[in-house]
């Protein structure tokens, strides 16, 4: 008999509802269905993610690695336990409880992100925890945090956006990146009020095209100054609310003051955007703020800079300046990107954080969730450091030995990917709990092979910070381990007596319980209430159980209610142009696959769709270079080299190429990307990287890659 299970997507933050149909013999059909944020769409990912349940190298029993540069090969599960046990006794002897480290990641159910942050403090007892969610969403929240008291991701339901008669997206590339989004600009779009910043012509900067908006071109890194120059002509012609922010924010004269001296022009010669394109967005922009609502909504193109947090804070500036948030049509949002990356970054796999999105530094915080996990509060450990430190500090003299990673393939999506990848091989023991062999597992000594999303239950938050649960379609195949089970089994190994329970329902409950009265507090709901909810609540969802949709209208949620703005300043980026280092290399997404590609480079459609790398540029750059469209070119940073097919293209600015980096090995734009991150947020500076292009021999690269087994 055919089951069906009402579900969600198994990739991004949008989290579109689908419903699984199971067939006996085991084949697996996904529809649409009507949700607020797809309305019934899916994307060609959503659409195709059955295809990775029965991938034909799913792992399905552990692996252990016997010496060092030798081969993995399988083990029971007792035996991969002992090598994991062996190895935390060993790195303790020689480092203490901190010679341990865990990486987490923004994909995993709330219990799971839960449980994982409770492993690592109160079982490892280590301070070394974090995860990718620090590529993904770190600047957005830090800005958030200091200037509303609180970061949820977008503080108003998703549809809220169908009125609005302007949206400005400031790096954000919905078209492909979140495609059923798109039909929330639709109304925007029909009033010509549609604002794409990016240094591409995205996709979605092309929904702007025939009179549905503007598209702002900069160099990457100049938001700041665009931002101020926009923000400049609505102050300079009166559109400002001014009542709103003497009365509900503290910081703007600073602003202000800073933005008299970004007049158009200026940012112009900064920034390379038309000085008459800046006025008409800040005309767009502050012409709707009646009409249907205006909105500011930033994504990873503002937030992966080195001056991320900055960035994203010129963004809240201009929005703070229009009065947006407290109206119920308007406001600001970061669009969240991983399938749980809100939820995963407020229960505890921060290094500075507790369950609730409390702060590990707290002294009441402290004390709660020790209560909750029934040890003294003197037995928590404090803060960590932020996830690219803490990958630096990897199998160095003081640092950790041992890694645990759940749900990240650092080794193709860390920042300056080689670095990362050296650091993995000095550690004496590498954990890797995965579904499928990823370019991660290739460094590990121990792989654990874990459930995947139709074969489990759980919650996961959304971007508009809803609650929605993950369900249970089918078995997972035999010899797989739930991850609950997995941290049930080795607390108990490791001496632990803390409970670990291995019913999602459960751990929601400690869960719930633990982020009571916290800033993220889900106390007032569970599995049953979600289930029972035709659409679930956004958060806080505290005792009363009533939703939360839009936190900000009546006050912010600083100690005084009042939102800050801080003052920020133009800046270049970090990796500059330089020492023959002429272009910008930004990198980004396509629609078919997804962040390291380790799932999607398993789906036959999606490879199909896109096979490999390419390196887009302009066709004057490509002239100048010597490159033809469809050779191989080598993209050279000062770290390392990434190679991809030319494609020649007019969306590019000439001083600007564009590599995805959904691909491994020689293919990695990771291998050229920057590492330095953000100060305030621990972000690295993805989006820009000076960078020399060249065209390579194939043959060459035909060896190499063959060599380096790569495909496509
Ligand atoms: N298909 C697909 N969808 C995804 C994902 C995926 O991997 N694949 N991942 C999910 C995740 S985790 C995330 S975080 C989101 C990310 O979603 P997006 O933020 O939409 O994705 P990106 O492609 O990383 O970046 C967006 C745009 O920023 C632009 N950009 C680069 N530099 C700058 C700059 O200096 N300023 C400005 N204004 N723009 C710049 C790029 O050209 C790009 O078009 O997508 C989610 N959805
Ligand atoms: N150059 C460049 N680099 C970037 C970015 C960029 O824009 N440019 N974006 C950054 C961003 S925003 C992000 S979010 C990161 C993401 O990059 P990664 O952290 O590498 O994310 P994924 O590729 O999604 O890796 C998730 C891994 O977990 C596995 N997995 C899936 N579900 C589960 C589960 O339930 N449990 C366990 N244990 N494993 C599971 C998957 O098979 C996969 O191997 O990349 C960052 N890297
Ligand atoms: S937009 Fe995101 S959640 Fe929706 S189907 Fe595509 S990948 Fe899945
Ligand atoms: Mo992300």
């Amino acid at each position: 008999m055919t089951s069906t299970t009402d579900t969600h997507c198994p990739y991004c933050a949008l989290q579109c509802a689908m419903r699984l149909e199971s067939r006996p013999e085991g084949s697996v059909t996904v529809s649409g269905r009507d949700f607020p944020t797809n309305k019934g769409g899916l994307c060609q990912k959503g659409w195709t993610s059955a295809a990775l349940l029965d991938a034909p190298d799913r792992l399905r029993m552990p692996l252990v690695r016997d010496t060092k540069g030798g081969p993995l090969r399988e083990a029971s599960w007792e035996e991969a336990y002992a090598r994991i046990v062996r190895g935390v006794r060993a790195a303790r002897e020689v480092g203490g409880d901190d010679a341990v480290a865990v990486f987490g990641g923004g994909g995993l159910t709330n219990e799971k992100a839960y449980l994982l942050g409770k492993f690592a403090r109160v079982v490892l007892r280590t301070r070394y925890v974090d995860y990718n969610g620090r590529f993904c969403m770190s600047s957005a929240a830090a800005a958030a945090n200091r200037t509303f008291g609180l970061d949820r991701g977008m503080p108003f339901p998703i549809e809220d956006l169908a009125s609005a008669g302007a949206i400005l997206l400031a790096g954000s590339n919905v078209a492909e990146t979140m495609p059923p989004f798109v039909q929330h600009l639709a109304r925007a779009r029909e009033r010509g009020g549609l604002i794409v910043i990016d240094p591409r012509r995205s996709a979605t900067a092309s929904l702007t095209d025939d009179g549905n908006g503007v598209h702002l071109q900069p160099l990457p890194g100049a938001d700041i100054a665009v931002l101020l120059g926009i923000l400049h002509v609505i102050i300079a012609s009166g559109d400002l609310d001014q009542t709103f922010l003497q009365q509900r924010t503290t910081g703007w004269e600073e602003v202000a003051a800073r933005a008299s001296t970004w007049w158009p022009e200026r940012v112009e010669r900064e920034s390379g955007v038309p000085a008459s394109q800046i006025r008409r967005a800040a005309q767009l922009l502050a012409g709707s703020v009646d009409e249907g609502g205006s909105f500011v909504l930033t994504g990873r193109g503002a937030e992966q800079h080195a001056r991320g947090t900055d960035t994203v804070q010129a963004a809240i500036n201009l929005a703070l300046f229009l009065g947006l948030p407290r109206r119920a049509r308007g406001g600001f949002a970061t669009l969240t990107g991983q399938g749980n990356g809100q939820g995963g970054r407020e229960h505890g796999q921060k290094s500075d954080q507790l369950p609730g999105y409390r702060m590990i530094t707290d002294v009441a915080a402290r004390e709660h969730i020790a209560g909750i996990w029934g040890i003294s509060p003197q037995e928590l450990p404090g803060p960590g450091v932020p996830a690219v430190e803490l990958l630096h500090r990897l199998g160095t003299p003081d640092g950790p030995r041992m890694l645990f990673v759940h749900g990240s393939n650092l080794a193709v999506s860390a920042p300056n990917a080689e670095r990362a990848r050296e650091r993995l091989t000095a550690l004496d023991t590498l954990v890797v709990c995965d579904i499928v062999p990823s370019e991660t597992t290739e460094y590990a000594d121990v792989v654990l092979p874990t459930t995947q999303w139709a074969e489990e239950e759980g919650t996961m938050t959304n971007l508009e910070g809803r609650l929605l649960r993950r369900r249970r379609a089918q078995p997972p195949p035999n010899g797989v381990r739930d991850e609950l089970q997995i941290w049930h089994d080795l607390a108990l190994l490791l001496g632990s007596n803390a409970s670990f329970s291995t019913a999602a329902s459960e751990v929601f409950d400690e869960l719930a319980a633990a982020s009571a009265g916290g800033r993220s507090d889900y106390s007032g709901t569970s599995h049953l209430a979600l289930d029972a909810a035709a659409v679930g609540p956004q958060w806080p969802v505290g005792t009363d159980s009533s939703s939360t949709p839009r936190p900000f209208i009546d006050r912010f949620s600083t100690p005084d209610g009042r939102a800050v703005l801080h003052d920020v300043v133009p800046g270049r980026p970090s990796d500059d142009l330089g020492d023959h280092f002429e272009l910008y290399l930004v990198t980004g997404r396509l629609l078919a696959h997804y962040q390291s590609g380790a799932q999607t480079r398993r789906v036959a459609e999606l490879v199909g769709a896109t096979p490999g790398a390419f390196v887009a540029l302009h066709p004057l750059t490509a002239q100048r270079l010597g490159v033809d469209e469809g050779e191989l070119v080598e993209v050279t940073s000062r770290r390392g080299s990434a190679v991809g097919i030319a494609r020649i293209t007019r969306d590019l600015r000439p001083d600007v190429v564009f590599m995805p980096f959904h691909f491994a090995k020689l293919q990695a734009a990771n291998n050229v990307t920057s590492d330095v991150t953000d100060p305030v947020s621990g972000m690295p500076e993805f989006k820009v990287s000076a960078v020399q292009v060249r065209a390579v021999d194939g043959a060459w690269y035909k060896t190499v890659a063959e060599r380096a087994g790569v495909h496509g």
